[in-house]
């Protein structure tokens, strides 16, 4: 699987700081991302359906992917592009099996061992991360852009690099050969999402022009 675009926007209801997640959403969507995950850890899943169900419906539209985060369950129910799984969540040997052959499985990794299981138990895409210090995820482990630079060689599926990403370190990672990159806060929290959005794309394109040359 190749990933459609290199930003990978993840809607979270928390770093989204009670701003509406459709508003959201279309922001994203106008600033020019093609890839979005939703990600709402406390909201109880009977009430997050309908939300998703809407956001899904509005990425179709768009020729957005939508993955789901952690929930399997969910992800199955709405027949959603794809789902996100962690190292806490349900193994990724057994969401692979779960899913539909067609739907993505993308899978947090934090090591070079954990990425190659990854890829091993059928993810489409790995994430490696944190890039950066976060203020997002507690207890998020550093590993910086070299882990990138270290799997990159073995790992041949899509890398994404993930944890603090801003448009002023992005080329960091991208030069370190990721394929995409995902981010919450530099894009949900931003006054100006959309513009957020398209500034990445710009600076992702200019460094993997210079990364060519
Ligand atoms: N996994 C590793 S770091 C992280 C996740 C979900 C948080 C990313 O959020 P931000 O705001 O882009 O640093
Ligand atoms: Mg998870």
């Amino acid at each position: 699987m190749t990933l459609p675009t290199p930003l990978y926007v993840i809607l979270d209801r928390g770093a989204a700081g009670g701003r509406d997640l459709a508003a959201l959403l279309d922001a994203v969507l106008e600033g020019g991302c093609r890839l979005v995950q939703l990600r709402d850890k406390t909201t109880p899943l009977n009430d997050l359906y309908p939300v998703a169900r809407a956001l899904q419906r509005r990425c179709r539209e768009a020729g957005c992917l939508f993955i789901v985060n952690d929930r399997v369950d969910l992800a199955l129910a709405l027949e959603a592009d794809g789902v996100h799984v962690g190292q806490d969540d349900l193994p990724a040997r057994e969401a692979r099996r779960l899913l539909r052959p067609d739907m993505i499985l993308g899978v947090s990794t934090h090591d070079e061992s954990q990425a190659r299981r990854a890829r091993n138990d059928g993810a489409d895409y790995v994430a490696v991360g944190s890039m950066f210090p976060t203020g997002t995820k507690p207890g998020f482990r550093l590993v910086g852009p070299d882990l990138v630079r270290r799997v990159r060689p073995e790992i041949r599926v899509p890398l994404v690099a993930i944890g603090g990403i801003t448009v002023d370190n992005v080329a960091e990672v991208i030069r370190a050969g990721a394929d995409a990159v995902a981010v919450i806060s530099a894009v949900c929290a931003a006054a100006d999402p959309a513009a957020a959005a398209r500034r990445f794309l710009e600076t992702i394109r200019a460094a993997r022009g210079s990364a060519a040359l």
